[in-house]
């Protein structure tokens, strides 16, 4: 890597106050960014000085400081918005995230749908892309089924052609798998949904972290993402959707700004986004998100992909040099976003995530809440190491080094 590179990697370090830690005497390596990611300096200090003095609720109070808490969260949305490639901010709901926004989508829209009406997902979904429409099928009668996965990792996309039909109403795939780090070609998948006459949902919660991303490009109807996986507080997260579809959906939540009109037996809706965002809205978390969406531009998300890349290759390229190892996901780091999860042929994912620990290596261990994928592969776990714009080719070697122990303790 260039010397520019690693300068600015450094001035992103000093941005982040965890990575100054120590456990075991030894310097915090943090490769669990997956599961979540650490918080910069410039977004705790949003949220410390919206506590600190401008704190009041939106949309409610005509007094001053509650108009400035309600421009901050609606900056917040705007920028948000943009971040994304939105058309506009009224398709931007703000939600918990990702689970939330795709529950959402399985109520709002999935209730419009009757007995034999398809949803089409893959194997690889999380399983916030999974269970919402188990759920639905148990309601609406619906049928759900599913793309495979090849031996590679990727989507076995002629299962599309076999799958989509004029019965298929929703066709929901994640942007980037949070086992096999695959990206998927959403594009493709879009026109394939809308060749059918169905929408096409994503699932955005592992690659608007990692990826410049621009829903009108990707051309989907709706993105889900989260928050906390890209320098932003937990709890918050958003759901973009097409403006002509939110408008012909029934709300999620009830209650307070959701609605215009109140009577005894209706009432009518509120106007776009504020009918899916009931009751007072995680406004000091939509306000870090924003500095969090700020943080990430003033980066770059085109450096921050590239560096994703290198760091995935020369990840790939260090655990291939290591016996036993099993990596899933494709071998080619273009088409590879963000994890790194594998099986050790001689030790349990929990083990060795213990073991790590000793060494101060926080990776993940277990089905990362994807257990098809992991049934696919016929592995009950994995260890998983996922990346992001702070950590660098040497936290890769303290991992590696730690395998390395791992190794010389089970095999004998
Ligand atoms: N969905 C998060 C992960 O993949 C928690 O780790």
């Amino acid at each position: 890597m260039a010397t520019t590179t690693l300068s600015k990697i450094e001035t992103i370090r000093e941005d982040f106050p965890e990575l100054k830690r120590q456990f075991h005497g030894k310097p915090v390596v943090f490769l669990d960014s997956g599961a979540s990611s650490l918080k910069p300096l410039p977004v705790i200090r949003a949220l410390t000085d919206f506590y600190s003095y401008h704190y009041a609720n939106v949309h409610r109070g005509i007094y001053q400081l509650s108009e400035e808490a309600t421009d901050l969260y609606e900056g917040a949305r705007t920028r948000t918005a943009k971040f994304i490639g939105a058309p506009s901010e009224r398709g931007l709901i703000f939600t918990r995230g990702t689970t939330e926004s795709l529950n959402l989508l399985a109520y709002s829209l999935g209730d419009t749908l009757g007995p034999g009406d398809e949803v089409v997902g893959t194997i690889m979904e999380h399983h916030s892309n999974q269970v919402p429409w188990q759920l639905l099928g148990k309601r609406r009668r619906t049928v759900l089924k599913h793309v495979g996965v090849t031996d590679e990792g990727v989507l076995e996309m002629g299962d599309y052609d076999k799958l989509v039909t004029d019965r298929t109403k929703i066709v929901t795939v994640t942007h980037v798998s949070n086992v096999l780090g695959t990206i998927n070609p959403i594009k493709e998948i879009s026109k394939i949904a809308h060749d059918h006459g169905a929408v096409c949902i994503v699932d955005g919660a592992q690659s608007t972290p990692h990826m410049p991303v621009d829903v009108k490009a990707l051309g989907c109807d709706f993105f889900a993402f989260s928050g906390h996986k890209m320098c932003g507080p937990t709890g918050i997260g958003g759901l973009w959707g097409r403006e002509e579809l939110l408008e012909k959906m029934e709300p999620f939540l009830g209650g307070g700004d959701m609605i215009r009109e109140v009577h005894l037996q209706e009432s009518q809706w509120n106007e776009l986004p504020y009918k899916f965002e009931a009751g007072t809205p995680n406004i000091a978390g939509a306000i870090g998100l924003g500095a969090a969406v700020d943080y990430l531009n003033h980066v770059g998300m085109e450096w921050v992909a590239r560096h994703d890349e290198e760091l995935i290759a020369y990840g790939m390229k260090r655990l291939h040099e290591q016996k036993g190892v099993r990596l899933l996901g494709p071998t080619d780091p273009k088409k590879h976003a963000g994890m790194l999860s594998f099986w050790l042929d001689y030790a349990h994912p929990h083990d060795i995530a213990q073991l790590m620990d000793s060494e101060a290596v926080c990776v993940r261990a277990g089905h990362h809440c994807a257990m098809p994928v992991n049934e696919r592969f016929g592995v009950p776990a994995t260890t998983r190491a996922s990346v992001y714009l702070y950590n660098t080719e040497a936290d890769l070697d303290a991992m590696v080094r730690a395998i390395d122990k791992v190794r010389r303790l089970f095999v004998r």
